[in-house]
């Protein structure tokens, strides 16, 4: 069986994907890394082995990969786009010069490596509208700069060393276990919590402001089965479109209102974030993904509105109980 190594197994994607591997390979073959003070807790810690692990500190990512016979690396640490912005060398530290250091152990271990691209790493003139596999890609963030040179020197490392190296371009990934930070989609997971406090949202993204948005189950479903896929039906590989709903604002809002009667939204555009959505596709085209490893969404707006809903409503209420009692 597969021995893997994910690292920020304690952030937004790294925590839930870390549990979806447990699932997959059994618990015993996956290493959560995470780096000091952020330690996993609960389920996280008691279903696998969990080790120091720092992105930019090669030798921490060394140590596990031995320690453990490492055959592949999830690498998830990343800065979100609205945090590069505010701190654009760190970013880089974390998103590139962390990257260098995964893929020449990778090279050096020859182990497999998935670490995500997204529709970041487009820019203003990137088609917009069902932006292709193949495009120009420009950013002007931070955040798209580091997740270009991701896709850049993961392929760099494939072909002039053979390491197997594969990515997605995530859309906006909505979940309800571990709460965004940072980011520009933040607000299509903020705005449930709010509907099921019964709060008013206010809503940071201007209306008729589409952007690719993905349920975290389809994402996680994703990455493995890329990772898992036939490497010889691959013809790309850093990075692949995927896609599964691109909304905007007013959308979200209607799909969630028709389960929440009365729930209210205004507008208060955080000129930052607009400016970056902008930026970003309205619709993907993911045509390659579906035929060179067979992507398929399972969720669609209505669906994970449901599922999000229900698991939102069950969280928080276990909460309050545990404070009332
Ligand atoms: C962000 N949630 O908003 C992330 C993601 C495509 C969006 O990269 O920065």
């Amino acid at each position: 069986m597969k021995n893997i190594l994910v690292i920020g197994a304690t952030g937004q994607i790294g925590s839930e994907l870390t549990m979806e591997l447990r699932k997959h390979y059994g618990g015993a073959h996956v290493v959560a890394g995470y780096i000091p003070g952020a330690a996993p807790t609960g389920e996280l810690k008691e279903s696998g082995p969990s080790v120091v692990v720092d992105v930019t500190d090669a030798t921490t990512i060394e140590s596990a990969v031995r320690n453990y016979s490492i055959d592949a690396i999830y690498n998830m640490a990343a800065l979100l786009s609205v945090v590069a912005e505010s701190k654009p060398a760190l970013a880089w530290k974390i998103g590139i010069d962390g990257l260098w250091n995964v893929l020449e152990l990778a090279r050096a271990y020859r182990c497999s490596v998935f670490t995500p691209s997204s529709i970041g790493s487009f820019g203003p003139e990137t088609p917009h509208f069902m932006t292709p596999q193949d495009t120009t890609q420009r950013p002007r963030t931070m955040y798209g700069v580091t997740k270009v040179s991701t896709e850049l020197l993961s392929d760099y490392y494939f072909h002039k060393y053979g390491v197997d190296t594969r990515s997605v371009r995530f859309p906006g990934i909505i979940s309800n276990v571990t709460p965004p930070g940072g980011g520009t989609t933040d607000y299509a997971v903020d705005i449930y919590y709010a509907a099921v406090r019964g709060d008013k949202f206010v809503c940071p993204i201007k209306e008729g402001t589409l952007m690719d948005m993905m349920y975290m189950p389809d994402a996680l479903h994703a990455a493995i089965s890329l990772m898992e896929a036939d490497s010889s039906r691959l013809i790309h590989r850093n990075a692949f479109n995927i896609a599964s709903m691109s909304f905007a604002p007013e959308t979200i809002y209607a799909s969630i209102c028709k389960q929440v009667p009365g729930f209210e939204m205004v507008y208060n555009v955080d000129s930052l974030k607009q400016t970056i959505a902008d930026s970003w596709p309205d619709s993907m085209d993911d045509a390659c993904a579906r035929s060179e490893w067979d992507w398929q969404p399972s969720y669609n707006l209505e669906s994970m509105t449901t599922d999000m809903l229900e698991k939102l409503q069950k969280k928080l209420l276990n909460k309050a109980t545990i404070v009332s009692q």
